[in-house]
């Protein structure tokens, strides 16, 4: 009976809400925050969460909380130094060229399918991270021009598929 009450509640307190504000449901999902981290001048540098699923539509921002680096999130693609592709063919390619400690960038992702991408100054340090929009129509790319260590750090996509979110192991 109690819980019952509760869940009235709630349910009327969800539907004030959606008056209040109703445009809510037409704005796309909650923004996902990726934090691009690092420690000792540099020596261990990475993007957490590692690896994330979200859906079509949704956005990205990652924000810089390492006070001793600049960083980007560059997107695997030609038009980013003539890179390897490594994001649905139909996917815009992005920059979010380099980010100060406290600055952040934000991208809205559409096209379902795998997204990699890398820190410029630090991809020969393993900083890369992995992004999956949507159901993904293949289990990954190749290796490209990509150094091992990037390949490395990759999360496998099934594993984002199974668990959604993959913290980074670097910062622990
Ligand atoms: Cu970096």
């Amino acid at each position: 009976m109690s819980l019952s009450r509760r869940h009235m509640l709630w349910t009327g307190g969800g539907i004030v809400a959606a008056l209040a504000f109703p445009c809510r449901a037409a704005l796309p999902a909650e923004v996902v925050d990726i934090e691009m981290r690092g420690v000792d001048g540099g020596a261990r540098v990475w993007f957490d969460p590692v690896g994330i699923r979200i859906h079509s539509g949704q956005t990205v921002r990652w924000t810089n909380h390492d006070v001793g680096n600049a960083h980007t999130a560059t997107a695997y693609h030609p038009a980013n130094f003539s890179r390897t592709r490594r994001i649905p063919a139909s996917a815009t390619s992005w920059d979010t060229e380099y980010l100060l400690p406290g600055e952040a960038f934000s991208v809205t992702l559409q096209a379902p399918g795998v997204y990699d991408y890398y820190c410029v100054p630090h991809e020969h340090a393993g900083m890369v991270g992995r992004i999956i929009v949507g159901q993904p129509g293949s289990a990954g790319y190749g290796e490209g021009d990509l150094p091992e260590v990037a390949l490395r750090g990759f999360p496998a996509v099934t594993d984002i598929m199974a668990n959604g979110v993959i913290r980074s192991a670097a910062g622990r």
